[in-house]
């Protein structure tokens, strides 16, 4: 217990020493202060992706007495709100507290705000101490700042827990609410501490140590890894064998989730978290021909054999960890067209220990990380701190708990401990196009669907942009010069629409949210007639991708019938 508080100590000198610091370590990119003065920031939202300048922020400990209170706060053109939300939360070490928030997908729709916190005993002199830790769901409005109608989601019903709480949700593109959380302290080698998510007992299970993956009721998805399994933890699992993480992020380019994940004085990790992921705490931490071991790991080495595999699991390596752990902690894509070829959709993460952030280039595949230009880390860990250093990206930022593209494709980043929100931009930056397309009454992902933008002033075609949509349907791309355009849109084999008065001003940007209803246009013409229904024809029975309008597997009636019945129909 006293090296943790040491270590706080440590942070927050730190943390202190380096406000008003931030260092970004590439010319072509400078720091700016979104806003400061803010008790311990851990996570923001924009309310409209349009607007950068509109968004709610969770405070993760706040006041004198106790219990101490989470708050939520409005930041609107850099003026901080009062709280909107305060929710009573336990605190009695520095990982409690309101530590998550994510909105829904369709927030805008049913304002749907979702909340994870450590919850305290209300007993005379235990409220700094946690009694479970809650997902809850609000409506909130935009207009009144009222929060109303809270439902829980999901609860771990374990009480007394120091540590190890994670926190971080994230709706993935499939619509579902992902969130991660630690082994709530269960984490020594003692056999009350055996648990299935631990890969220590097969019977004795936890309901923590793992990442989760609900419906946005609370729910569980029928399509779930372990969907099978008799206990409802263990079936809301997508991933165990974590110890602790804060880092949960998909990659937009792939659909594939990440993670960071905390080692005890060794080997944290960044991980690849494909569905049924084991990753091996408490028996494997870092690459397994590593062999670390720790007491709290029983001071024993272990190997895969080892591991508690539920049917559907398997173990993977990290993709990069540190020898001597650096507290990871948020991490980001950087999906954004404001930023050079050379650093856009790299991944960004941040720590605790050295004020420092990373940057991560992906290799082709995005199955892992494109070290060509350093050998030292070919063996996918950093040995020493030069080795740590060579992917440093800026210095000063204290503890970073969420790093994230805003509505204006700049790179929002939180400073947990130095109170602020910062963002990283281009000196000179980009004029861009982007938003997230809609494709009615197609089945799976929008990944890789073909997107053309035609840029017109008047009846001038002044730039044309062929793009494909990443897993949320979403794209960013570059656009030549500002003016105010007329984008004639087409999607796959949808009929273009066109989207009037889409004004890009110098170095600014354009957001819109467009959606593709016509389907049928399979020889992508922009016309549905004979040729299209021919293809149907042609291909009927089979899996052709160009005849399967729905994206089902299958071309068959249904394909047959959207062409017959948009048949005629052009775009524009
Ligand atoms: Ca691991
Ligand atoms: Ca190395
Ligand atoms: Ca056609
Ligand atoms: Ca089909």
């Amino acid at each position: 217990m006293r090296r943790v508080y040491l270590l706080i100590w440590k942070w927050l000198s730190l943390a202190l020493l380096s406000a008003g610091a931030q260092t970004i370590n590439d010319s072509r990119l400078i720091v700016e202060t979104v806003v400061s003065g803010l008790t311990q920031p851990l996570m923001l939202v924009w309310l409209n992706p349009a607007n950068p300048n509109d968004f709610l922020v969770i405070e993760k400990q706040t006041g004198d007495s106790l219990p101490k209170l989470g708050t939520v706060r409005r930041v609107t053109n850099g003026v901080v709100s009062a709280p909107l939300l305060t929710i009573p939360v336990s605190s009695m070490s520095w990982e409690h507290g309101l530590l998550g928030i994510e909105l829904h997908p369709n927030f805008a729709q049913n304002g749907y705000v979702y909340l994870f916190y450590t919850e305290p005993f209300t007993t005379a002199g235990r409220e700094n101490q946690n009694r479970a830790t809650r997902i809850v769901r609000y409506r909130f409005n935009p207009s009144t700042n009222i929060f109303s109608g809270r439902q829980s989601i999901w609860t771990i019903n374990l009480a007394d827990n120091a540590y190890h709480f994670g926190g971080t949700m994230r709706f993935g593109p499939d619509g579902k609410l992902f969130f991660i959380t630690g082994d709530h302290s269960r984490t020594d080698c003692i056999t009350a501490h055996e648990y299935l998510e631990t890969n220590w007992s097969t019977t004795r299970i936890l309901g923590a140590g793992g990442i989760y993956r609900l419906n946005d009721d609370g729910s569980i998805p029928p399509d779930n890894p372990f969907a099978s399994h008799p206990d409802a933890s263990i079936r809301a699992m997508f991933a165990y064998g974590i110890r602790n993480g804060y880092g949960l992020e998909f990659d937009p380019l792939t659909g594939w989730l990440w993670d960071t994940e905390n080692g005890v004085s060794n080997y944290d990790e960044i991980n690849l978290v494909h569905p049924g992921f084991n990753s091996g705490w408490r028996k494997i931490m870092g690459p397994d021909s590593r062999n670390h071991t720790n007491p709290r790991m029983c001071n024993q080495v272990f190997s895969v054999n080892d591991l508690i595999m539920l049917p559907n699991a398997h173990y993977a390596d990290p993709k990069f960890s540190w020898l001597r752990t650096i507290g990871v902690a948020g991490m980001g894509f950087i999906r954004s067209a404001r930023f050079p070829a050379d650093i856009r959709d790299s991944l960004v993460v941040g720590e605790s220990n050295n004020n420092s952030i990373y940057r991560f280039p992906l290799n082709a595949n995005r199955d892992g990380f494109d070290f060509s230009a350093f050998p030292e880390l070919r063996d996918l860990v950093a040995d020493t701190i030069n080795e740590r250093n060579l992917l440093r990206w800026g210095t000063g930022w204290g503890v970073v708990s969420e790093i994230k593209v805003g509505p204006d494709g700049y790179l929002y980043v939180v400073s947990h401990l130095a109170g602020k929100i910062l963002r990283i931009r281009p000196v000179n930056p980009p004029e861009i196009i982007h938003g997230k397309v809609t494709l009615q009454g197609r089945n799976g992902l929008p990944l890789g669907v073909p997107l053309t933008l035609q840029l017109y002033t008047g009846s001038t075609l002044a730039q044309t942009i062929t793009t494909t949509l990443d897993a949320y349907g979403k794209f960013s791309e570059q656009v030549n010069a500002p003016n105010t355009y007329t984008v004639k849109a087409k999607a796959g084999s949808y009929l273009s629409i066109t989207i009037p008065n889409v004004a890009i001003a110098p170095q600014g940007f354009a957001y819109r949210e467009l959606v593709f209803t016509v389907n049928g246009d399979i020889n992508g013409d922009d016309v549905i007639d004979d040729a299209d229904l021919l293809g149907v024809l042609f291909a009927f029975g089979s899996s052709d991708s160009a005849a399967d309008l729905n994206n089902d597997g299958v071309v068959d009636d249904a394909d047959l019938l959207t062409v017959l019945f948009n048949f005629g129909s052009t775009g524009g």
